[in-house]
């Protein structure tokens, strides 16, 4: 299975619409009806994040837990984008996220989905499938969001950083507002247990610990070596020149732009925040997130 990404024409930079209720493009849209009858498998697992989350990161890891010591062949020859499909993804010449979902050869299928939750297909619900989300804070994640939106030609047009810190704020974004994003998985978990809400800042302060927790979630008991192996692979630097899981063989990517391995670091929104954005920001904020129970850190 390839995605043949070397041959693709760039399509054009697609237009943000409103899609019942969400702004969204339609490389992510225009396979909707056969996204949402997608047939997951009870031992499917399901990474959902508000993009620039921390996706691959997490999709590394839980493939290196898995298939590590099975297939590592599969870890240095596939890229992350073909192990962990990204489920609703269509763009024009290339082999939807669904169809290589169905092809994966795996057990379990690690999919990547930015979905609302009010978006995911109603398999994932009815198979009781395991669900990992990760969470990052909203400055972080902002400037995350910008950097990929300048440099990947599948995403709108970043348009300079005031305007977009702005439009972050008002939700128009692809996958819509990053706060109904996270408070719409988080009241989710209330109700649906196999959901493992975890946070990019955790991840950051002490992968082990995070690995741990992810390994009692979907009930792997790797040994210490194993886990050794597992923590060193996904640090960043290590990720960062991994050709398998940089994204660097995607040509609709600019990494004279900028990498998609950026940074990696919790902060970074001080140095693009001016003080009256982080007022203003934080002032939005305290309106949009009245949840006491969900806090995010920005900084560790
Ligand atoms: S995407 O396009 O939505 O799938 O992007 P996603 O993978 O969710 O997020 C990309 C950001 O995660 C950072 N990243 C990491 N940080 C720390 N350690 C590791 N191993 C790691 N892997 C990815 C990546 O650098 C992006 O964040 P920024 O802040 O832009 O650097």
């Amino acid at each position: 299975m390839s995605l043949n990404f070397d041959k693709m024409d760039l399509p054009p930079r697609p237009k943000l619409f409103d899609f019942n209720g969400v702004s969204m493009t339609h490389f992510f849209t225009q396979n909707w009806e056969n996204v949402q009858n997608f047939q997951a498998r009870p031992d499917d697992i399901l990474i959902a994040t508000y993009p620039k989350a921390g996706t691959t990161w997490v999709s590394q890891i839980l493939d290196m837990l898995y298939f590590g010591q099975t297939c590592p062949g599969r870890l240095t020859t596939l890229p992350i984008y073909e192990r962990v499909p990204f489920l609703e993804m269509a763009i024009p010449n290339l082999l939807t996220g669904k169809d290589q979902a169905d092809e994966l050869p795996t057990t379990p299928r690690l999919i990547k989905t930015h979905f609302p939750v009010q978006f995911v297909p109603k398999a994932f619900w009815e198979q009781n499938c395991r669900i990992v989300y990760v969470a990052r804070n909203a400055k972080d994640n902002m400037v995350s969001y910008y950097h990929f939106d300048c440099m990947n030609q599948g995403q709108p047009e970043a348009g300079d950083w005031n305007s977009f810190f702005q439009r972050f704020m008002d939700g128009n974004m692809v996958f819509g507002p990053w706060y109904d994003h996270v408070n719409g998985w988080w009241k989710k978990k209330q109700t649906y247990s196999n959901i493992h809400y975890m946070f990019y800042e955790d991840m950051i302060e002490d992968t082990g610990r995070e690995i741990d927790k992810l390994c009692a979630f979907i009930g792997l008991s790797p040994s210490a070596e194993e886990k050794e192996r597992v923590t060193i692979g996904v640090q960043f630097d290590n990720m960062k020149k991994n050709k398998m899981a940089n994204y660097s063989t995607l040509p609709i990517m600019d990494f004279k732009v900028s990498p998609f391995m950026r940074k990696g670091k919790v902060g970074d929104w001080k140095n693009y925040f001016t003080v009256a954005q982080n007022e203003q920001f934080d002032a939005d904020y305290k309106k949009k997130m009245k949840d006491p129970t969900l806090q995010l850190r920005c900084v560790i």
